[in-house]
């Protein structure tokens, strides 16, 4: 396959530049030909400066153009005028000869530049393909090729900090310490298997193999359980603003995204549909999901936006109960009953009100249980505590260079069954204490081989290390855009 010679357009449509890449064995001598340089000598990591053309058909007079000499004649219509850069294997992205021809940003020369390649011998690339080459080629491993397209959708902080950890290869670093660490315990049983027949020779000992393998597995628990808060983060962390019709909580949500998003009136039962829209407090983002009111009411659809808003609390990671009035104990435990699971935020609106409301002592003590922040929506007040509130609510633990958070589904997947395997391989030594009481009798070498052996297939499968199907490179870079 990668004798093909591949080209895409590597930026979006619309800007004052575009960048063409092209890469493959051949990709300078097929760029030459359009090219008014000669590249095919071109010195690894150079920029050269000239005139993309296309030649007269009919004329018999081509020049002579070097690396040095920028030679174009008058038959030969000029495109372009640009800049290319120079790649050479195995020094460049993809690992093969490649370039990368920064032209004006019309979408007609940039078309024209395609065709031409194309005509020359290039392809198009398919989403991903210059990344999934790169992968082939030794230069990136999968899940650091993952983090190049999650690096280049990243938009904020935090998704770009994890993109940019894992494309540096911490998280790869991380399996290959664990991938050590299980084929030490590997051996540690294998030579079991081995002096099996030598019945006076002292087989290792179970405890400490007991002891490496439930550390290799609470740090894969780790890495599940990261997912949790790495998808949050991916995704934005959804936030629903609940509470009675009128309260403030349309204005609460316009006042967080600085916009009219939401209508807001003092008609009962404005909004009947939950809204969404995003921000980022301090780097992450979080999803609001503003809510029809919760009353009691004839209307059909609010109905069905009240039963919208129960959704909208289910999917919550974090919810603000918004009110305006005194809520009863009663209702405060009702509601509390309901988002149990959930960060709870209570927020009182309206305290710019002369009429506001006191909050009876019994009472202030239940609710200060829970993160309680007077606000008033429409008038700006208290609204930074209130973000500041949320975010702690969100509970993102702070990112450090060497921390690992899983972001992406394809490894969770994979570290399940790894942890599958390797709780097999404990319950097997038969001194586990999993969370099943049930005693397992221990099981024999060979079979605990096998579970340690699928246990270092499954992490080996995130990187790539032995060989990947088709059909999952196929998934993963299917997913890309096209030029990366
Ligand atoms: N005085 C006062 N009125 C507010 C405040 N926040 C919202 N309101 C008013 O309360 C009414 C209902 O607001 P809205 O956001 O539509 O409530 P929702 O039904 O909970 O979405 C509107 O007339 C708002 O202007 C506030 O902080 N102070
Ligand atoms: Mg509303």
């Amino acid at each position: 396959m990668n004798n093909e010679n591949i080209c895409a357009l590597s930026t979006a449509t619309g800007g004052a530049l575009g960048i063409i890449r092209i890469s493959g064995p051949q990709s300078l001598e097929i760029l030459s030909h359009i090219f008014s340089k000669d590249l095919t000598k071109a010195q690894p990591n150079t920029i050269h400066y000239g005139h993309l053309v296309e030649h007269d058909a009919v004329s018999q007079h081509q020049p002579q153009p070097t690396v040095e000499h920028d030679a174009v004649s008058q038959h030969q219509n000029i495109i372009d005028e640009v800049l290319v850069s120079v790649f050479r294997s195995p020094h460049s992205y993809t690992g093969e000869d490649s370039a990368e021809i920064s032209c004006h940003g019309s979408r007609y020369i940039l078309n024209k530049v395609l065709a031409l390649l194309c005509q020359h011998g290039c392809r198009m690339a398919n989403p991903g393909e210059f990344t999934m080459r790169a992968y082939l080629n030794g230069k990136l491993d999968l899940s650091q090729a993952e983090a190049v397209a999650d690096l280049i959708a990243s938009t904020n902080k935090a998704t770009h900090d994890i993109a940019m950890s894992q494309l540096r290869g911490h998280f790869s670093s991380e399996l290959g310490k664990l991938r050590e660490q299980l084929l030490k315990l590997t051996s540690l049983i294998e030579l079991e298997l081995d002096f099996s027949d030598h019945e006076d020779l002292e087989f290792a000992d179970r405890s400490e193999l007991n002891e490496l393998a439930k550390i290799i597995n609470n740090y894969i628990k780790k890495l599940i359980q990261s997912f949790e808060t790495g998808k949050a983060i991916k995704q934005g962390i959804p936030v629903a603003i609940v509470g009675k019709t009128n309260v403030g909580k349309s204005t609460l949500l316009n006042r967080l995204l600085h916009e009219d998003r939401a209508i807001v009136s003092d008609i009962h039962g404005t909004t009947r549909d939950t809204i969404e829209d995003t921000i980022d407090i301090q780097g992450i983002t979080f999803r609001f999901i503003d809510t029809a009111g919760i009353r009691q009411t004839t209307d059909q659809v609010e109905q069905i936006g009240i039963e919208r808003t129960y959704q909208a609390i289910q999917k919550a990671r974090i919810v603000i109960w918004m009110v305006d009035q005194q809520p009863s104990q009663k209702e405060i435990q009702e509601f509390i009953e309901q988002v149990k699971d959930k960060s709870l935020i209570i927020t009182q609106n309206k305290i710019d009100k002369e009429d506001g409301f006191k909050i009876d002592s019994s009472l202030l003590n239940t609710l200060q249980k829970y993160s309680f922040i007077k606000i008033s929506a429409k008038h700006n007040l208290h609204i930074d505590q209130l973000e500041k509130a949320i975010y702690q609510a969100a509970d993102i633990p702070t990112l450090t260079d060497t921390d690992v958070i899983v972001t992406n589904a394809r490894h969770f997947d994979a570290l399940q069954r790894a942890h599958a395997s390797l709780q097999r391989v404990l319950d097997g030594l038969g001194t586990s204490n999993s969370s099943s009481s049930i005693s397992h009798s221990p099981l024999p070498p060979d079979l605990l081989a096998e579970d340690l052996r699928l246990a270092i297939e499954h992490l080996s499968e995130i990187t790539g290390g032995q060989i990947t199907p088709n059909e999952v490179l196929g998934n993963i870079f299917k997913n890309f855009c096209v030029g990366k």
